[in-house]
């Protein structure tokens, strides 16, 4: 599985990167993330980030299969990279139909093929979401996926979690979607399925647990004691 730096200790994945054949999150002692390498072969134990925590998302395959694939792992040093900003729930534009994304992973090039030892990237544009329910029927919930794809470009085996990502108005990347699942590879018919990270339920499930997120509206502080009597009269 692939994944991306979201904050210097937070590593976004998929849910079903993070979870065991019962969908129960997996004890972070079993899990491991290499960073900063482009060549696994290049991967060394200063690449190597232990796991202090997994969060799955608690609706993660509800309502249906799939759904709401993402996860967080808490990393037990800060990473020296700059993460990858998120999507904000009103920049819709950015996964309007036919815009141009980029995915990147160490999947499969074929399925059932082989994987890659370098990190690949492909640009596919988004998918209609009516084109996508067209393919998918209702294993597509337009409300926790988005569909990206050419027909020819495609996320394969491995590169679950890994980042779907679109240029802003300034042309930064961000974080529009966690690839997630779909049938074959670059079938023209079915394109790559993502996690829809621009839903509103699911933009503030990463959000609120990003460190820069602002905190919640403290009460108002208690009210000083009101002054002491005045010292009675002498006799
Ligand atoms: C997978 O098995 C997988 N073509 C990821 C993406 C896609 C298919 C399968 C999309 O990790």
């Amino acid at each position: 599985c692939g994944g991306t730096l979201v904050a210097a200790r937070l590593f976004l994945t998929a849910a079903h990167c993070a979870t065991d054949p019962a969908f129960d999150p997996i004890p972070p002692v079993s899990a491991i993330v290499a960073l900063g390498e482009v060549d696994l072969n290049a991967v060394t134990a200063d690449d190597l980030y232990a796991v202090a925590a997994v969060e799955v998302h608690d609706d993660f395959n509800s309502p249906g299969a799939l759904s709401n694939d993402v996860a967080l792992l808490t990393l037990t040093r800060p990473a020296p990279f700059a993460p990858l900003p998120l999507v904000g729930a009103d920049e819709i534009e950015l996964w309007d139909p036919g815009t141009e994304s980029t995915i990147a992973g160490w999947g499969t090039t074929s399925y059932d093929g082989e994987p890659s030892d370098v990190l690949l990237e492909a640009e596919v544009p988004i998918t209609s979401d009516a084109d996508c329910e067209g393919a998918y029927g209702e294993d597509f919930d337009g409300t926790t996926m988005v569909c990206a794809g050419d027909g020819e470009h495609d996320t394969c085996q491995g590169d679950s979690g890994g980042p779907l990502m679109v240029r802003n108005g300034s042309g930064a990347f961000v974080l529009v979607g966690v690839t997630s699942w779909g049938f074959g590879c670059a079938d023209p018919d079915f394109p790559g399925v993502y996690t829809r990270l621009g839903a509103p339920a699911l933009n503030s499930w990463v959000r609120t647990r990003l460190p820069t997120s602002p905190p919640p509206p403290s009460p108002p502080p208690p009210s000083p004691p009101p002054p002491a009597p005045p010292p009675p009269a002498p006799p």
